[in-house]
């Protein structure tokens, strides 16, 4: 079985608190920041065994993760031995493949290979994540420095568990073999080494002292979300039957996959359904197929349902792929919004979402224990690919996060079909990015155990 204490606790279960702060570091001084670690970082940092039994949580969890250059700089002989390659390379040299239009709107920070490690901090309340920075902070002293912060909190009131253009997020995630007890109807059922080095399905040679570790990719993605609205607005499609603003709900939802509620629109194609939305036993069980309708429902082109094009279609394609669905590209996702709510002068625009204090989007976090087979593999191969999924001529790039890479206006020009469910040929054009790469990095969250050996050594 897994080793729950020694697995950190946002890999399997998520932190799923209302702020988490993540701590971008360079460390300075590195034998007093192996002394810090091996004692009072190792003793702060929370378990999935902590994480998961209410009693047991701290106020504030806390995990840590270090970059290539961070294993590096601590002198961790066998980093490379990871054999990852895109690990060792960092994310800035993915920053193309990943479709990004050059580093121009990263943060600065990422920039580099600078970023030798992150801290998660997780709670409730915004002061018990600031007190429990300060601890960190004055058990490390001088040894580290500050590259860059990004606050991550759950939107206010009814919105929360929502991201920041409106929809219910964190409700599909693989159920691990031996973890997850009782997956829930639809969940993927993913070998533990899909998400965890050395462990069952991951056939990789690695050193033993990684065993149960995960990659972390974090992305920092600035969402625009007045441009959105105003987007869907103005392709609203036009259903007969439908209001006006029935149609525009539509539209939307065929681009990500589901209702702003949650809700599924293979099992709910039309209008929303806030009750399929909640029951976890309905709200992930589809698979695009539709083996109810026979022959009148040809999955290689019909999307009255769901189109090809969608974000979660195109982020894993369940059927639409292949029966049973392909066992690579699983990942454990644990992001949160970061960022404040639309202002007034915004929705009105008067103001430009632009505008950096105005600032939202998603502090996406995904763990795998191959980046090329997991995040980066989504992104590049699925997300950003105009002919994918197969034999569907060319459907064009995810709307809500692909990127051609290419072409005026910057990587924004793609056209994609299959938003209208009355003519599935019909073409739409985006030429703007919703959601805008601010760029990030790829690091290791390591078992606990290793903090001690080989990272404090
Ligand atoms: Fe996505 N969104 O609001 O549109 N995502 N995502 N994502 N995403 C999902 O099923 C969103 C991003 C995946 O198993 C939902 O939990 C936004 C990246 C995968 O059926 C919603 C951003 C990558 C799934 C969003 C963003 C992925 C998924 C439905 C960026 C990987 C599960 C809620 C700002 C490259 C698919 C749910 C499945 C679901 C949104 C980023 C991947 C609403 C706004 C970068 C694998």
């Amino acid at each position: 079985g897994l080793n729950l204490d020694d697995i950190q606790g946002d890999i399997l279960v998520g932190m799923k608190k209302k702020r988490e702060l993540f701590f971008f570091f360079g460390i300075t001084d590195v034998a007093t920041f192996k002394s810090k670690l091996g004692t009072d970082i190792h003793d702060r940092v929370t378990s999935t065994t902590k994480l998961i039994d209410v009693a047991s949580q701290p106020v504030t969890a806390v995990n840590i993760a270090f970059s290539h250059s961070g294993l590096t700089t601590l002198g961790v002989a066998d980093a490379d031995q990871l054999n990852d390659d895109n690990f060792k390379a960092g994310q800035l040299a993915d920053a193309a493949f990943l479709g990004d239009p050059g580093t121009g709107n990263w943060v600065q920070g990422f920039a580099g290979t600078s970023v030798h490690g992150v801290l998660l901090l997780a709670s409730d309340t915004q002061a018990n994540i600031d007190d429990e920075l300060k601890n960190i902070q004055s058990a490390l002293g001088s040894s580290i420095t500050e590259i860059h912060r990004l606050q991550g909190a759950a939107r206010p009131g009814d919105q929360e568990g929502h991201e920041h253009f409106g929809y219910m997020d964190g409700i599909s995630q693989p159920a691990v073999e031996g973890f997850d007890k009782s997956p829930k109807p639809g969940q993927f059922v993913a070998k533990p080494g899909a998400i965890l080095l050395s462990e069952d399905g991951d056939n990789v040679a690695r050193p033993s002292w990684a065993k149960s570790g995960s990659f972390l990719a974090f992305r920092q993605l600035k969402q625009r979300v007045p441009e959105f609205n105003k987007f869907v607005s103005d392709h609203a499609v036009s259903v007969p039957g439908l209001t006006q603003q029935e149609n525009i709900d539509l539209t939307g939802a065929r681009m990500v996959g589901r209702w702003k509620s949650g809700a599924p629109i293979d099992l709910a194609p039309l209008r929303d359904d806030p009750v399929l939305a909640k029951d976890d036993q309905r709200n992930n069980n589809f698979t695009f197929a539709h083996p109810e309708l026979g022959s009148a429902f040809d999955l290689n082109t019909n999307q009255t349902f769901c189109p090809f094009t969608a974000h979660i279609a195109k982020s894993r394609p369940r059927a639409i792929l292949s029966t049973p669905e392909v066992s690579i590209a699983h990942i454990m996702r644990a992001g949160i919004p970061y960022g404040p709510e639309v202002t007034a002068d915004e929705a009105s625009a008067q103001k430009s979402s632009d505008d950096s204090s105005l600032e939202r989007g998603l502090a996406f976090v995904a763990y795998q224990s191959v980046l090329n087979t997991g995040f980066t593999f989504i992104q590049h191969t699925w997300v950003d690919n105009v002919n994918f999924p197969p034999g569907r001529g060319t459907v064009g790039v995810d709307p809500i996060i692909g990127s051609t890479n290419s072409g005026p206006p910057g990587d924004a020009q793609r056209t994609i079909t299959g938003i209208d469910p009355t003519n599935f040929q019909k073409p739409i054009v985006i030429n703007e990015d919703f959601v805008v790469s601010r760029g990030g990095e790829y690091f290791f969250s390591p078992p606990i155990s290793a903090l001690i050996t080989p990272l404090s050594k």
